[in-house]
Order: C-alpha cells, then sequence, then structure tokens
C-alpha cells in the first residue's frame, strides 16, 4: 500500500570473505566488550534513508540509476571507538575520492525524493560493535583490502531476534 514503509539505506556491502576477516579482528580487539555486529550485517553505509514510501523508494532508486561512479580501493587498517554513540567502527585511514564523490552525487540527487541530506559531515566506517563504552584507543591492524565496484540498496528488517539486512538491489561502479 501506498503508506506502508521500509527502513532503507545505501552502502558497501562485502563479500563474506572479508566480512569472516573483520569479525575475527572484532572479536580480537574488543574480546567481551559490547555487542558485536553479526558478521552477515557487517556493511558500510553511504546514505541512511530512513522511514521511505514506495514512491520515495522509487525516487531513489531513480537516483541511483544516474550515478556515474568509480571502482575504488578501500584499506581498512584503522579500529577507533565513538564514545558517544558507544560505537566502535573499523575505517580506512584515507577515504577514496571516489567514495567522497559517490556519497555526495547520491545526497544530492536524494534531495529531489524528499531526503533531509545528512548536515554532519560524512566519515565513512564500518560499526564493529556497539554498546562500548569506557577507553577504547584507536589501534592500526593490518589492512583489510576492499576493491569496491558496486553499491547497493539495504533494507533493514528488525525481528525479535536482532536486525535484518536484505540487499534489495545492487549498482555498478564503472568508469
Ligand atoms: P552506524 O553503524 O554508525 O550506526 C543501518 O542502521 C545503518 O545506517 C548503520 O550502518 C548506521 O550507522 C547507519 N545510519 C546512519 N544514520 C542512521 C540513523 N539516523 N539511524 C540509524 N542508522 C543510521
Amino acid at each position: 500500500s501506498p503508506t506502508e514503509t521500509q527502513r532503507l539505506f545505501f552502502a558497501l556491502w562485502p563479500e563474506q570473505a572479508l566480512q569472516e576477516s573483520l569479525a575475527r579482528i572484532a572479536r580480537q580487539v574488543l574480546g567481551k566488550q559490547g555487542k558485536r555486529v553479526r558478521p552477515e550485517n557487517l556493511h558500510l553505509t553511504l546514505v541512511f534513508l530512513g522511514s521511505m514510501t514506495a514512491q520515495q523508494r522509487a525516487c531513489a532508486e531513480a537516483v541511483a540509476d544516474t550515478i556515474v561512479g568509480s571502482p575504488f580501493t578501500l584499506q581498512l587498517e584503522q579500529i577507533g571507538h565513538w564514545p558517544r554513540p558507544r560505537v566502535v567502527w573499523c575505517a580506512a585511514e584515507e577515504t577514496p575520492e571516489p567514495l567522497i564523490e559517490l556519497v555526495k552525487q547520491l545526497n544530492q540527487g536524494l534531495t529531489a525524493c524528499g531526503y533531509q541530506p545528512e548536515t554532519r559531515p560524512y566519515r565513512a566506517h564500518m560499526t564493529l560493535a556497539r554498546k562500548v563504552a569506557g577507553r577504547f584507543p584507536t589501534t592500526r591492524v593490518a589492512p583489510l583490502v576492499w576493491q569496491v565496484d558496486h553499491f547497493c540498496l539495504v533494507q533493514s528488517v528488525t525481528h525479535p531476534s536482532g536486525v535484518q539486512y536484505q540487499v534489495l538491489r545492487t549498482w555498478p561502479l564503472v568508469i
């Protein structure tokens, strides 16, 4: 129905092998601290859309259809902690220019869909764990190299057992 909504976001979705490598690092650095993200849920958000109607989703997909992006390599080597949201994340020391450009293109296009663009600066990260309190110094790990050649529209579904993410569509980064 037109009033039904879905909770959506654009993301980079790693292959299972990379998700497992990230999960292993998370186990090593976190031990028993916090609530680790399940390996199959590990991802990097580009734009969080939130609750979208079918019409808004169609608009967002049409925007994604217009994106002209380049593939890039993400070198994940930094583990850090944001004390206020209490998340531990993994990130690249250098955010590749094509990633910044992709997020910018999405944000610009999505304003036509009634999307309120994020006012905070974009910080590419993969949340590894939530509810991590206390001190957690930034550490460097052996880089995980991620060749990114597509991006995805993802639905977030909340179950009693936890959140489940479903990749709805993917778009290639080709130029
Ligand atoms: P996070 O990992 O830093 O929490 C699905 O919820 C994804 O969208 C997560 O990667 C989450 O980032 C991101 N996200 C960004 N803004 C959000 C918001 N306002 N509410 C929920 N998730 C958000």
